[in-house]
């Protein structure tokens, strides 16, 4: 059913408010120390498996063999507001902007105001350890989990690891949530992951503090967007560690277009946009976009979303959401 246009504005301002509230609320928990103690914090150490020359962890055996849960059937034809969104039960629903479709994902945390809440972070995630021939680090990546698994922190200085969320997503999703290296130790890499179909075929932003040259290649200081497509398992630091990328990764936009490096003990927002052809990553610290990326690369229309580590220490993530776009 159509509603007029001033509907429309009153309905949209009720969400905006209604999604401020329950971030308010969440920060507002955390600001009272809601949060349990550190013997309280769930610790997961990722077992051993080298069959694809990695890791893969799961964290939810529930959810194994039920990957496609989260992806939920358009469904229904006959048009709809653009723009409108809704909830059915833990589904949200947007109407796409021709307002020929609904593009709908099962929220695991549950949907608010036709937005999917924050997600745990500690519940239907594993963790693949990129497991390298060519580099001293051999420590996994170790993640940690409070608030009801709302907060995640890697601790450990890893090697290259990658934490997704097992969800299979839609064409169309936004994600965001806060992040923020809570040590001065070290200047590495981290980052997020989307597109994700498998640990040779993703979409990599990755952010380095400074910039190093070693033996793995040059790092420079600032964020960049890659693809990485290989046909067999990434096993050289070079493939992590090189700016510039190499035969299995691709920069679509390199550092030089955003050359700040992250901050020690600072909180950043991003909010990732991904539909098909059209990727926009922004990082904001408070109001001030600090990271700006946009790409037309068409080479992976959807996939999994999930956080990037290299060698960094101590980043802490909180209320994460992923929802429909
Ligand atoms: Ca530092
Ligand atoms: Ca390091």
């Amino acid at each position: 059913m159509r509603k007029s246009t001033s509907c429309d504005s009153f309905r949209q301002k009720m969400l905006d408010i209604s999604r401020q509230v329950t971030r308010s609320i969440a920060v507002l928990l955390l600001a009272a120390g809601c949060t349990p103690s550190e013997d309280g914090a769930d610790t997961r150490m990722p077992g051993a498996d080298a069959e694809d020359g990695g890791t893969d962890s799961g964290q939810s055996r529930a959810a194994e063999g039920d990957e496609d849960r989260g992806e939920v059937d358009a469904g229904e034809d006959g048009g709809c507001t653009p723009e409108a969104r809704e909830c059915d039960g833990d589904v949200a629903r947007v109407c796409a902007s021709d307002g020929s479709r609904w593009n709908s994902l099962r929220c695991a945390g549950g949907c608010e105001a036709g937005e999917c809440a924050p997600l745990s972070l500690e519940t239907g995630w594993s963790v693949h350890q990129f497991r390298l021939t060519d580099d001293s680090i051999k420590t996994e990546a170790n993640y940690s989990f409070a608030m009801d698994g709302l907060i995640a922190t890697q601790s450990a200085n890893p090697m290259p690891s990658v934490y997704y969320n097992e969800t299979s997503l839609p064409e169309g999703i936004r994600v965001s949530g806060s992040f923020g290296v809570h040590a001065t130790q070290d200047d590495d890499l981290i980052g997020f992951v989307f597109g994700w179909q498998d640990a040779q075929r993703f979409y990599l932003f990755d952010w380095k503090q400074a910039t190093q040259d070693d033996p793995c290649g040059l790092a420079e200081v600032g964020a960049a967007l890659k693809v990485v497509q290989a046909s067999s398992p990434l096993e050289s630091c070079e493939d992590f560690w090189t700016s510039a990328g190499t035969e299995h990764v691709t920069t679509l936009v390199g550092n030089e277009q955003n050359p700040t490096g992250w901050q020690d003990h600072t909180v950043y927002e991003l909010v990732l946009e991904f539909r098909p052809g059209d990727i926009h990553v922004q990082i904001l610290q408070g109001t001030e976009v600090v990271v700006d990326i946009r790409s037309d690369d068409t080479t992976f229309r959807s996939g999994k979303f999930g956080f990037f580590n290299y060698s960094q220490e101590a980043v802490r993530y909180e209320l994460f959401s992923i929802s429909p776009i």
